[in-house]
């Protein structure tokens, strides 16, 4: 059977989420919101009960044209009616299930990792389930949180087999996570046909409002989706650009909020004042909606962390998500203990990023075992650590980071890396001395923020002209006959990238004829 899986509403009725009201009115009222399949899940109930319930949902579904399915129980969606099954690892069978329920019954298979998800669908299943992307007090006996990223590796086995499996994913999909998991999942082969949802409509204060709001945001793509396909540059091209992209910067002036650690709040202050962007320097989550709606950027420095800290990122990474302004991560030293990984697995979790800016170690925290292959090194610090990687393997991880999570990745070196999953950029500007001093990476992220602020047509390309900028002033200020070292250093770094943002201002490029 033709079924649209777009918006799915699978039954609670427990205390917790259906509280006191009545489930037939509940699942009526999210019908009428905009629900387009619905899947009837109650553990407990006797089958008598079971089926007079899924007869009397049954009555409303089918006058909307809606699938109902009945989670577990064969018998009684054959006794009520229903257009399907939804069915676990653990219940009967693909085969058996259609051998009772006929060919057009719609069967559908809870599936978490790649072989269950090609064996399900090799075996006939019309959907999979694929979850749990977050954990969810709804179910609290799930296998394993996969998270986008998991979701985003079975789409892309399914993709390179040839059946045409329908697809949802579960688990604490809300509005402020639904269309970001949407996007960040899609591979090239195969992307997801809808999202499955328990309490943020059963629970909800008004369900028909909610599934009528849920079904809004999957109809669009999220605020800080890409626009096109990326264009293709040259390095001409790429030079060609970049002055004006500074010129840009300094008359637009952006807002570049940072929530950055102790160390540098005043550098990263007057780095953002010298290329000409407007900065705030505040850690404070709750004004977080209030600096979104000012068309700026924000940059997430995980530097100092605490769990108040992280709540207040997590506020501010959703307020920017919401608004559609960039949100760039610099996870710093997010791989050198058990809180910085747990923390920085939050933030990515909690939201989108449209920029990530790392050394080695911490790209290769972030890119987890699945892209580094057994090459995971202990951080120490919060510096990189040893070097594992040649030049093109780390080419090749930040692309593949930038393709699974569907942003631009940055790895910072002697050499960087950036890519946004189809186009790669190796830059050798920069100069040692800025290993020197602290902050220079934190402010290089402040830069990057400001840029992509002004020109989100192009992420990457805005990333690359805050990085070309900020290391060509580098070079020039360690090449003055004033700077003996890494205090002379400093004021005259600030004063090469306002002087770097004064030529560009007059129309001037000869200062990018430096980038190598
Ligand atoms: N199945 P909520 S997670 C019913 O992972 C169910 O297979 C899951 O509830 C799975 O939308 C889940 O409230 C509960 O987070 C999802
Ligand atoms: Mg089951």
């Amino acid at each position: 059977m033709k079924a649209d899986y777009s918006l799915y509403l699978v039954t609670d009725s427990t205390k917790a989420i259906l509280g006191d009201r009545d489930l037939v009115a509940v699942v009526k009222a999210a019908v009428e919101g905009g629900v387009t399949i619905v899947q009837l899940r109650d553990k407990t109930r006797e089958t008598a009960e079971l089926i007079r319930i899924a007869k009397e949902l049954h009555s409303i579904t089918s006058a909307h044209q809606v699938p109902l399915l009945i989670n577990d129980r064969v018998d009684v969606a054959l006794a009520a009616g229903a257009e399907g099954v939804h069915i676990g690892q653990d219940d009967i069978d693909i085969a058996s299930a259609r051998k009772i329920l006929g060919p057009d019954a719609i069967i559908g298979v809870t599936t978490s990792t790649e072989d269950e998800a090609i064996i399900a669908a090799k075996a006939g299943a019309d959907y999979l389930g694929i979850g749990t992307v977050y954990a969810t007090q709804t179910k609290e006996n799930t296998k394993t949180v996969i998270g986008t990223s998991g979701v985003r590796n079975i789409l892309s086995s399914l993709g390179s087999i040839n059946e045409n499996v329908k697809t949802v994913c579960i688990g604490g999909i809300k509005p402020s996570n639904a269309q970001r998991v949407l996007y960040q999942t899609a591979t090239a082969s195969k992307e997801l046909d809808g999202v499955a949802i328990v309490s943020a409509i059963i629970g909800a204060p008004d369900p028909k409002q909610a599934a009528a709001h849920l079904k809004e945001l999957i109809s669009h793509p999220p605020p800080f989706a890409a626009s096109a396909s990326p264009q293709i540059l040259s390095t001409r091209d790429i030079l060609d650009r970049v002055p004006a992209i500074v010129k840009s910067l300094g008359e637009a002036k952006p807002l570049c909020h940072n929530m950055t650690n102790l160390v540098v709040q005043n550098f990263a202050a007057n780095v953002a004042l010298a290329i000409g962007a407007s900065p705030i320097m505040s850690n404070n989550g709750d004004e977080a909606a209030d600096l979104a709606a000012l068309n700026g950027a924000l940059v997430i420095n995980m530097g100092t962390t605490t769990a108040d800290i992280r709540a207040n990122h997590l506020k501010a990474l959703s307020a920017y998500n919401i608004a559609g302004g960039p949100v760039i991560l610099d996870p710093v030293g997010c791989g050198a203990t058990q809180a910085r990984r747990e923390g920085v697995r939050a933030l990515m979790a909690g939201g989108y990023f449209d920029v990530i800016k790392g050394n080695e170690g911490e790209i290769k925290t972030i890119a987890g075992p699945a892209l580094v292959k057994g090459q995971q090194t202990q951080q120490r610090g919060v510096d990189s650590g040893t070097s594992t990687l040649s030049g093109t393997e780390k080419a090749t991880l930040v692309r593949a980071l930038a393709a699974r999570e569907h942003n631009v990745v940055l790895m910072t070196g002697s050499t960087d890396y950036l890519s946004d999953g189809a186009r790669t950029v190796a830059i050798r500007n920069g100069h040692a001395i800025l290993g020197a001093v602290t902050g220079t990476g934190c402010t290089l992220g402040t830069t990057i923020a400001a840029f992509v602020a002004v020109h989100r047509e192009d992420k990457l390309l805005a990333a690359l002209t805050g990085i070309l900028m900020y290391e060509i002033a580098a070079e020039r200020a360690a090449e003055r006959d004033d700077v003996r070292g890494p205090g002379t250093f400093v004021p005259a770094f600030l004063d090469e990238l306002f002087a770097i943002r004064g030529e560009a201002a007059r129309g001037a490029d000869a200062w990018v004829k430096g980038a190598k």
